[in-house]
């Protein structure tokens, strides 16, 4: 008897507790972007490997041959090679990534140029609204100069602290979080700005011109 009468006083003690943190709006963040409260974008499902996904070419370019331009509509054209291009001031960030096949992998840590050091390099003319990523196997993808210079954005040559791999779009890759992976080119060679914008491969293959996974913009209206 006396036990139940415990129980019921601890009950009573833990609910009023938990009115008091309801009254209070305990634990709410203030947060309200969508990519804190629900990580994984719709349709999406996490994994913990890497997969490969690419048109099956893989380039192999040695770190001594490689060489990316950084070109258009700018004021200060580039050519680097992968010294100069590692003698940029680099950065890290820790980001997520979403695939279009419905893989998305959380807090993979890159090392690279971020995309706002290339622009503040080349500072890119008024006219200049969207950016094209040309790879070595002859990919292309698009995007606009503001997606392009988003913080997170990062011309990349490390993940997790190892070299890119061949597979991954070594030695330097692109990566903009912020979309599926298919805007990110693998084995980048040039970085061209422009006025109009100019659909990549996938793009012009029935592929959304955003590709924002938390909008699910995997497809392109209907044409
Ligand atoms: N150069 C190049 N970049 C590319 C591709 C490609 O075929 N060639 N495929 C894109 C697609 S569709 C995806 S899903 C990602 C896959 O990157 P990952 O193989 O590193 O996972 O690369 C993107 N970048
Ligand atoms: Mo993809």
């Amino acid at each position: 008897m006396s036990d139940d009468k415990d129980g019921e006083a601890i009950n009573a003690k833990l609910i009023a507790a938990k009115e008091k943190w309801a009254r209070e709006k305990r634990l709410i963040t203030g947060e309200t972007d969508e990519a804190h409260v629900h990580r994984l974008p719709p349709g999406q499902r996490q994994v913990t490997n890497w997969p490969v996904l690419d048109l099956g070419l893989m380039p192999d370019v040695s770190k001594a041959d490689w060489r990316v331009s950084v070109d258009g509509l700018v004021a200060n054209p580039v050519t680097l090679n992968y010294e100069q291009f590692l003698a940029l001031p680099q950065t890290e960030n820790v980001s997520d990534i979403h695939c279009v096949t419905k893989w998305s992998r959380f807090d993979n840590l890159w090392s690279g140029v971020a995309t706002r050091e290339l622009i503040a390099l080349v500072r890119p003319k008024d006219e200049a609204r969207h950016v094209v990523f040309h790879a070595l196997d002859g990919y292309t993808t698009n995007v606009t100069v503001e997606a392009f210079a988003a913080e997170d954005a990062i011309v990349a040559h490390m993940w997790e602290g190892y070299p890119i791999t061949r597979q991954h779009g070594g030695p330097v890759r692109i990566i903009i979080p912020r979309f599926y992976l298919w805007k990110s080119a693998k084995w980048v060679k040039r970085i061209e700005f422009s006025r109009d914008d100019r659909p990549g491969f996938w793009e012009v293959r029935g592929y959304h011109n955003d590709g924002d996974p938390w909008k699910e913009e995997r497809y392109g209206p209907e044409k």
